[in-house]
């Protein structure tokens, strides 16, 4: 009996993936997987090299649930869960340690027929190892935090229709390569009354590489430092 515990405890942790749930804009709730393309399960992406990487499976075509117009520079939230449900059990189990990011792609024509492919994309958010002395990690604040992570979408942005990619890396089983996991979901946007910037983009997938080493990394030797894969933020 003494094998028995472990081995429920490694198939729990196989099982507690998550999915992107939920986007809230201005502090509304827009409805459980409602402007996003939710993907076929809640299993990670592991092959950075994968058109998945770009809008998880299934992600490359539109969503029939519509399109939601935001201004620019108001705050939107994007929220992770488990399961198919908000409470009783943690927003993102307790393996899943790492970072948090979120990147955004203007559509040529509408969100929901662009594809994401090329180099579109623009980060927006990114979180990482936020308290070396304590391991405290960007997903352990979603998790206590209802799932939910908060970004500003800069006001500078032009006005259009966009992909807005939502991004969790974790990197419990991440020193070989394919380790890390990638959480992905994308929710079909129409930013109002934005700007005139013109920011960097890269490819999704193309920029992050098996080597990156926010993307292959031991993160239980007393990591201090973590540089999150796809460059740097831009702040608008
Ligand atoms: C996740 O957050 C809940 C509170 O919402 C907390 O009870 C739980 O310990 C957290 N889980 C992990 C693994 O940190
Ligand atoms: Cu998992």
């Amino acid at each position: 009996m003494k094998f028995v515990i472990p081995f429920l405890a490694s198939a729990a942790l196989a099982n507690a993936h998550f999915t992107m749930q939920y986007l809230w804009v201005n502090g509304v709730d827009q409805g459980k997987n409602t402007y996003l393309r939710v993907p076929p399960n809640n299993n990670p992406v592991t092959d950075v090299t994968s058109t998945d990487l770009t809008c998880n499976v299934n992600g490359l075509t539109g969503s029939s649930t519509g399109t939601v117009t935001i201004p620019a520079g108001a705050t939107i939230q994007l929220e992770w869960h488990q399961h198919d449900q908000r409470t009783g059990e943690d927003p993102i189990s307790g393996g899943h340690k790492g970072a948090v990011q979120v990147y955004v792609a203007k559509a040529p024509t509408t969100a929901a027929s662009f594809n994401g492919q090329g180099a579109v994309w623009t980060k927006i958010y990114s979180s990482g190892l936020l308290n070396p002395t304590s391991q405290q990690w960007a997903t352990d604040v979603v998790n206590t935090s209802g799932g939910k992570h908060s970004v500003k979408i800069p006001a500078s942005l032009p006005a259009g229709e966009y992909l807005i990619r939502g991004e969790v890396v974790a990197l419990h089983v991440a020193s070989s390569y394919p380790g890390a996991q990638i959480y992905i979901g994308c929710a079909q946007v129409k930013i109002s009354s934005g700007g005139s910037a013109n920011p960097p983009k890269i490819s999704i997938p193309g920029t992050y590489k098996p080597t990156d080493p926010g993307i292959t990394v031991n993160i239980y030797n007393n990591l201090q430092s973590y540089t999150a894969p796809g460059g740097p933020v831009w702040t608008g």
